[in-house]
């Protein structure tokens, strides 16, 4: 092996070790707390994908709720609709952001209402089989 197919093996390494690290990275990723007698909360956050691939993530689930759904919200018209993402694609070393008039994760039917004290735990699952979870706060629109 002479030099320059060395550094190549060693590059190649480098990105098989980076394929087994964290998917990805999440910022700023917050539950909302919902109104009163409103049962469904949105989650938002940035997420960052460093990896030189594509990840998928095609189901995501919470600890405090019995279903969890990728969402984006659309304008049709004059109503404002959302609707349900089988799976989202996060670009090779790029962001995606879920914020409020876009996409968004929603949490439904909670075993108990969400406040401000509650403690969410997100779990993501890649269309590779891997999962990774993430702890959440809950927060009020404005903050
Ligand atoms: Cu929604």
């Amino acid at each position: 092996m002479n030099y320059y197919s060395r550094v190549i093996a060693g590059v190649c390494f480098c990105g098989l070790a980076s394929h087994s690290a964290a998917q990805v990275l999440v910022e700023n990723a917050w539950v909302q707390l919902a109104p009163p007698a409103i049962n469904v909360n949105a989650v938002y956050m940035q997420i960052h994908n460093p990896q030189l691939r594509l990840q998928t993530i095609v189901s995501v689930s919470a600890d405090c709720c019995a279903k969890a759904m990728l969402h984006n919200t659309r304008k049709l018209g004059d109503k404002v609709v959302m609707e349900h993402l089988d799976y989202l694609e996060l670009p090779a070393q790029a962001n995606v952001q879920l914020a409020p008039g876009g996409m968004h994760i929603m949490l439904m039917e909670p075993d108990a209402e969400l406040t401000l004290e509650s403690k969410v735990k997100l779990t993501f699952s890649y269309s590779d089989g891997s999962t990774q979870e993430f702890g959440l706060d809950v927060k009020n629109n404005d903050l």
